[in-house]
C-alpha cells in the first residue's frame, strides 16, 4: 500500500512539474534537441554547428556574452521533416546593465543554415522561413505602440526583409510585450506549429504556468527546414543563453494530410497582419495634433480680436451718438 502511494505522489509530482500543455501524441526529435550536458554533444552528435562569439558549456550555450558588438549562431545540421511540431526552449538573457541593454536573440525555421553573420539578430536578412524574435532593446526609443522586451514571429519567403531600424514591427505577424530579460528565475519558451497554426506561450513569471503570447492560423511552412538561433549585441550588450531546447513531433490532427512531396515544395507564407506602412502613429498623430492647436490658437484670437475690435467701434459710435444728442 505504502509503495502505492508514494508511486502515486511521484506520478503526481511528476505531472505537476512537466510544463507544457502537451497535444496527446508527441515524441521528442533528439537530433533537433540541445540538452545538457553539452560539451560533450560536438563530438558525440555532430547535428549543430556553431558560429561566431557561440560558446558552448556544461550547462548552457551561449550565444554572445555581455559585450558590445557580438554576434552568435547555432544551427541544426538536419533538416526538420515533421509536419507537426513543438519547441520547449529554456533561456536566459541578462547582464549588467540595469536600464540599457540588447539587441536580443531569434529561433529560426529557414531554408539556409545562416552561419554566416547578418543584420537581423545576429543572422542573415531576406530569409526563407519563419524567425521568431526576442527583442530586448527598441532601436525607436519607445516609439512604437509597444514596449519591450517584445516577442514576435515574421514568416518570410526570401524576396521580404527584415527592418531591423523599426524592430520589424511592419512586418511582423503577431507579437506580444514579455518580461523575459534579467529574471532570476528560469524562462521559457513554447512554440507549436500544428496544423498551420502557429501558437506561441511564455512562462518567464517563474510560476510554472503558462501565458499566451499569440496565435497566428493559416502559417505555411514547408518541411525540410532548419531549426536555429541567433543573438546579437552592439552598443547595448547582454548574455543571450539557451538552456535547452527540444523539438516534438506531433501527429498529424484530425482531417490533417501529409504528402513529404508537396510539404517539400510549399513555399513559406502566413496570412496575419498586412505589411504595415512605415509611418509611426504616434509621430503622425503627434505631429497633426501640433498642427491642429496652432490652428486652433489662431481661430481663437482671430474670434477674440474681431470681437474686441466690433467692441471697439461699437463703444466709439456710441461714444459719438451721445456727444451729437449734448451738442444738438
Ligand atoms: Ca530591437
Amino acid at each position: 500500500m505504502k509503495v502505492l502511494v508514494v508511486l502515486l505522489i511521484a506520478l503526481a509530482v511528476i505531472y505537476c512539474k512537466t510544463p507544457l500543455p502537451m497535444e496527446k501524441k508527441v515524441y521528442i526529435r533528439r537530433e533537433h534537441s540541445l540538452i545538457k550536458p553539452y560539451s560533450s554533444m560536438s563530438m558525440d552528435t555532430p547535428m549543430w554547428d556553431y558560429s561566431g562569439s557561440t560558446i558552448v558549456s556544461n550547462n548552457e550555450i551561449r550565444l554572445t556574452p555581455d559585450h558590445q558588438s557580438k554576434a552568435g549562431r547555432v544551427w541544426n545540421t538536419i533538416p526538420l521533416m515533421s509536419r507537426n511540431w513543438e519547441i520547449l526552449m529554456e533561456f536566459k538573457v541578462h547582464g549588467q546593465g540595469r536600464t540599457l541593454y540588447g539587441d536580443g536573440f531569434a529561433l529560426w525555421y529557414s531554408h539556409e543554415r545562416q552561419l554566416m553573420a547578418g543584420p537581423v539578430f545576429g543572422a542573415k536578412n531576406g530569409f526563407n522561413g519563419l524567425g521568431i524574435f526576442f527583442d530586448t532593446y527598441s532601436n525607436h526609443n519607445g516609439e512604437h505602440s509597444h514596449g519591450h522586451p517584445y516577442i514576435s514571429a515574421v514568416v518570410h519567403n526570401g524576396t521580404q526583409t527584415y527592418d531591423h531600424d523599426s524592430d520589424g514591427t511592419h512586418n511582423e505577424l503577431a507579437g506580444c510585450q514579455c518580461s523575459f530579460r534579467g529574471q532570476k528565475h528560469d524562462t521559457f519558451v513554447s512554440i507549436k506549429y500544428i496544423n498551420n497554426i502557429l501558437t506561441v506561450h511564455t512562462d518567464v513569471r517563474g510560476k510554472s504556468k503558462w501565458t499566451k503570447c499569440f496565435e497566428v492560423k493559416n502559417v505555411v511552412l514547408p518541411v525540410g527546414y532548419h531549426l536555429g538561433l541567433s543573438a546579437s549585441t552592439g552598443d547595448l550588450a547582454d548574455n543571450h543563453d539557451v538552456k535547452m531546447l527540444k523539438l516534438y513531433e506531433v501527429d498529424l490532427v484530425e482531417g490533417q494530410t501529409y504528402n513529404v512531396d508537396e510539404a517539400l515544395k510549399l513555399v513559406p507564407s502566413a496570412e496575419g497582419e498586412p505589411d504595415r506602412p512605415h509611418v509611426h502613429p504616434k509621430k503622425t498623430e503627434k505631429g497633426s495634433s501640433v498642427l491642429w492647436t496652432i490652428f486652433y490658437i489662431f481661430i481663437t484670437l482671430v474670434i477674440v480680436f474681431s470681437a474686441i475690435g466690433i467692441g471697439i467701434i461699437v463703444w466709439q459710435k456710441k461714444q459719438e451718438d451721445r456727444r451729437r444728442k449734448r451738442f444738438f
